[in-house]
């Protein structure tokens, strides 16, 4: 009952300690192709190379290290074992902090001020508008955007969500479906984007989209934060959306190609905030308990929870 774990781009070693250190009783094995499968019973995994796990034939579960599966989801020759996603209050009250951050940044003019700032300008606005003018609209209405839309609430901001199937949300207008969209973006000031990257959202996020968001809002024009998924937008598009004036700005977590290029003009746009996928990092203490809690439970004849559907690819 070993767990292997398949991790590219963040530091290995401390996630085999942390792992090592809550099952001291089992080999806790970084993937490398001298690993033999046999007696491998879990894997654990952040953008695993593909076709690595195709020998786990006696896999019992794969663990995604995030909340997000699509780096599973691309490779064609995974085990038949349940995929498994990451929820947990600690990376939940990251994101809900990454999105209040940015939410209360664009609505006490954070960039202009900062501007000013540099420039030794003081110009006492007098028409700041409240939170209960500003209208967010958050799209995807899962753990991470429903715990968003708590605290935003709390905060007084005019909230409204969208979802694939029809959510009711105490004190919350909702939206769903294709058939929902126009109504849902034509009264957003603040589109926040919390969803997976699927076949079906992905590229959503382009201009035809952007174009529909509210104009007559008190921001002075509509503001995109992305913390989704980079696959989710078409950034040629956001940034003519930012050149014409369909957008007023824009904060990023997430992007098409991560590392952002060096030469992608998101790095300096003036109306751009860029944060480095880290909304909401993976924090191995906690990651470690949240999967080692889940294995401990399936072998004591509990079922698996946060089980990804893979038709519907989240
Ligand atoms: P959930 O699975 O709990 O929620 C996903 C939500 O998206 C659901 O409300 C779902 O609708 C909705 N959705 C999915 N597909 C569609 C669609 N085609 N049309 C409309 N709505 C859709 O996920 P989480 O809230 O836990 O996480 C969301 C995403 O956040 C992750 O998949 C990941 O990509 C990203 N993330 C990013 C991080 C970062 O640091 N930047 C950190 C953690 C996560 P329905 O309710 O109807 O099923
Ligand atoms: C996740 C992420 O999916 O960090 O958890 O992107």
């Amino acid at each position: 009952m070993n767990l292997l774990l398949a991790i590219n781009g963040w530091d290995r070693v401390i996630w085999q300690e942390r792992f090592q250190k809550l099952l001291p009783e089992r080999q806790v094995l970084l993937a490398g192709p001298e690993i033999d499968p046999a007696g491998i019973h879990y894997a654990a995994c952040w953008k695993h190379t593909p076709g690595s796990l195709a020998a786990l034939g006696q896999a019992k579960a794969l663990f995604s290290l995030g909340a997000g599966v699509d780096h599973l989801m691309l490779d064609p020759d995974l085990p038949d074992a349940p995929i498994v996603r990451i929820v947990d209050p600690d990376l939940t009250g990251r994101m809900t902090e990454w999105v209040v951050w940015q939410c209360l940044d664009w609505l006490r003019q954070g960039p202009l001020y900062r501007r000013q700032q540099a420039a030794r300008t003081w110009h006492d606005d007098r028409h700041q508008p409240a939170a209960q003018d500003v209208r967010v609209g958050v799209m995807g209405l899962g753990v991470l955007g429903l715990d968003a839309i708590e605290r935003l609430r709390s905060l007084r901001f005019a909230v409204s969500g969208w979802s694939r199937s029809a959510k009711q949300i105490p004190g919350v207008r909702t939206y769903a479906g294709e058939a929902g969209l126009a109504a849902f973006l034509a009264q957003t000031d603040i589109l926040v984007v919390l969803m997976p990257l699927t076949p079906e959202t992905a590229g959503m996020i382009n201009e035809t989209l952007l174009r529909q968001l509210a104009r007559d809002g008190r921001l002075g024009g509509p503001v995109l934060l992305n913390a989704g998924r980079g696959g989710l937008q078409v950034e040629a598009d956001i940034l003519a959306a930012l050149e014409d004036g369909t957008l007023k700005g824009a904060s990023l977590d997430v992007f098409q190609t991560e590392p952002l290029p060096s030469q992608s003009p998101l790095w300096l746009h003036p109306s751009v905030m860029v944060t480095p996928h880290n909304a909401a990092m993976s924090h191995p203490d906690a990651i470690a308990k949240a999967i080692v809690e889940q294995i401990r439970n399936l072998e004591s004849g509990q079922s698996l929870m946060h089980v990804v559907n893979r038709s519907r690819g989240y």
